[in-house]
């Protein structure tokens, strides 16, 4: 079990993104995750369209967009238009009257579908999008914010969301006060990746390769994962 850790850049220095940028990559960072409000859907703006298209240029490695935007199928165009193949799309199924349909023109466009599922949104209101989609990131803060309390009632529902992950096919993430408790706590449960944030990987006076390579082997359990995973990033 190898966990995928995600670099939250609303919380990156945007005194020098393009060193921010490149320092998560040669860190050893797996993808960028760009949070987008609107404002509307939650009371707060976070990144705008131009950040997330120098993210794109800027880098090969994947990114991890969250839509949290009303009615997101009234602009996702603009958005698949400056992706690359292979990024990922989010959007909160209570923004929008028809989720499925936004979730096709993803998959339509070959890039990865999600949904994002809030602290108090409960699994059966979206258990048949599970079928659809291949990501599912999971909200253990009110979306919104940076450097939120976790909620510690997301607890049991993120247990019974691991247990469909085989069965409907698909993959985990964690997003919001990401500690390393927590990946400590649901990496050997089956959470693919962690989304990392001002708790773990920003503001910190340490380089990133560090505290990633470390961030890491909190998500490793057995000796040959740990020798996998030496191969893997030294
Ligand atoms: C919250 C957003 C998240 C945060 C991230 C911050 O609305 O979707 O992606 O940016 O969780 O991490 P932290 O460690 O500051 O809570
Ligand atoms: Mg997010």
């Amino acid at each position: 079990m190898c966990i995928e850790l995600m670099a939250s850049m609303m919380c990156a220095n945007y005194g020098n993104l393009e060193k921010e940028v490149h320092d998560l990559e040669e860190g050893g960072i797996d993808s960028f995750h760009i949070d987008i409000m609107d404002g509307r859907y939650v009371p707060n703006f976070a990144m705008s369209l131009n950040d997330m298209a120098y993210i794109a240029s800027a880098t090969r490695k994947p990114l991890d967009v969250h839509l949290m935007i009303e009615h997101p199928n009234n602009n996702i165009e603009i958005f698949l238009r400056m992706l690359r193949k292979g990024d990922t799309v989010y959007i909160h199924p209570e923004a929008e009257y028809h989720p499925s349909t936004t979730l096709q023109k993803i998959i339509n466009a070959d890039m990865i579908p999600g949904i994002a599922i809030n602290p108090g949104t409960s699994l059966e209101t979206v258990f048949e999008m599970l079928r659809i989609v291949k990501k599912v990131l999971v909200m253990s803060v009110n979306p919104g914010n940076a450097g939120q309390m976790y909620l510690p009632y997301v607890g049991e529902k993120i247990d019974r969301l691991l247990l469909l992950k085989e069965k409907m096919h698909f993959k985990a993430y964690w997003d919001g006060a990401c500690s390393a408790d927590k990946i400590r706590q649901f990496a050997p449960k089956g959470m693919d990746g962690f989304v990392l944030g001002t708790t773990m990987l920003f503001g910190k006076s340490r380089p990133y390769g560090e505290m990633i390579k470390e961030i890491r082997k909190y998500g490793i359990n057995t000796e040959s994962e740990k020798s996998q995973e030496m191969r893997r990033h030294g």
